[in-house]
């Protein structure tokens, strides 16, 4: 099932040697963290993958769980790790899988897990407020868990959904958008060896501002396409409403590729990034079309005018 080959390397093997030497000093700070925050993280062993953005510098453990977007939380950056402190995901969490399937399916958290051997991978995550950052995340690709419930031939879309209780979190009216956060992918697009479940990342557990106990990655598209916390997966013949198109659907389309040729109606041109967590202030780039990844995913979308089907 897994053919990754073994000469791949793990990120403290693929990062200069004073980034490793810092790692050492942030799995100090990720101990501190770990005890500051209300679910004890574990540790996880993954394999090793040839998933390692091409060896760019790995982002601060601090910057990975300390400036997020998770609006369940609050709208600012630095609100998700405090608030969601006061949050546990329930130990007995299991993700949903319904829909156009042919055997519908509840799987527990631990039965994910064991489906296939954790990965390591190293993605980069472009935001569309124009920051990125590169994170070690530990999961399994989404197509193992797809597979389990064999999508019937009228299945076209996934749709995920998050976890939601209004009463540890913002409500809609406070946040701006739609509770519980929905979004969605093509079947061909969730089915792609890129899309990643997550469990973990910098070698632990998910932190909860990151979207503990599992939540997307999928690292051509804008952020906010990687939903987290994740509790129902749901195949459909329609393509799927998503939460940030229902707010604004001319600033964000379904499909949210990252795209430097697409500027957003609010953020501006989208050529450039921001690379946060190496740095003090990080470094600007240029943005790259598909994030980087076009080699791997433009396949999906030759037959699609990349600027209209946003
Ligand atoms: N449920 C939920 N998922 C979400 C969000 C959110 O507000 N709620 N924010 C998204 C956005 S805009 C981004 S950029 C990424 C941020 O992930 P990170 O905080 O782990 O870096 O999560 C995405 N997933
Ligand atoms: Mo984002």
């Amino acid at each position: 099932m897994l053919s990754r080959p073994s000469w791949a390397l793990a990120y403290s093997s693929v990062t200069p040697k004073e980034a490793y030497l810092n790692r050492r000093r942030f799995l100090a700070t990720a101990t501190a963290l770990t005890l500051s925050r209300g679910l004890r993280a574990e540790k996880l062993d993954a394999i090793r993958t040839s998933y390692n953005a091409d060896g760019e510098r790995v982002a601060s453990m601090r910057a990975v769980t300390s400036y997020n977007n998770f609006y369940e939380f609050g709208t600012s950056k630095d609100e998700p790790a405090q608030l969601s402190k006061r949050w546990t995901p329930d130990p007995g969490w299991k993700v949903e899988l319904s829909g156009e399937v042919l055997k519908p399916k509840t799987l527990s958290l631990d039965a994910l897990k064991r489906l296939s051997p954790l990965e390591e991978r190293i993605y980069r995550l472009r935001c569309v407020e124009m920051w990125s950052m590169v994170i070690p995340w530990i999961g399994i690709p989404l197509s193992t868990v797809l597979k389990q419930v064999e999508p019937s031939g009228r299945a076209k879309f996934v749709a995920f959904e998050s976890y939601y209780d209004p009463k540890m979190m913002l409500s809609s009216r406070q946040a701006g958008i739609q509770f519980p956060y929905i979004e969605g992918l093509r079947l061909d697009e969730a089915m792609h060896p890129l899309a990643f479940l997550a469990v973990g990342l910098y070698g632990e557990t998910l932190p909860h501002q990151n979207g503990a106990p599992l939540r997307l990655v999928i690292p051509w598209k804008y952020g906010f396409k990687s939903i987290k916390s994740i509790t129902k997966i749901r195949f459909t013949e329609k393509m799927p409403s998503t939460t940030w198109n229902l707010s604004w659907p001319e600033a964000y389309g379904f499909y949210s590729n990252v795209n430097p040729n697409r500027a957003h109606p609010r953020n501006g041109p989208q050529d450039r990034e921001r690379r946060l967590g190496e740095g003090m202030l990080g470094t600007v780039r240029p943005t790259r079309l598909f994030n980087g990844y076009a080699d791997q995913v433009q396949g999906l979308y030759s037959a699609m005018d990349l600027i209209r089907n946003y």
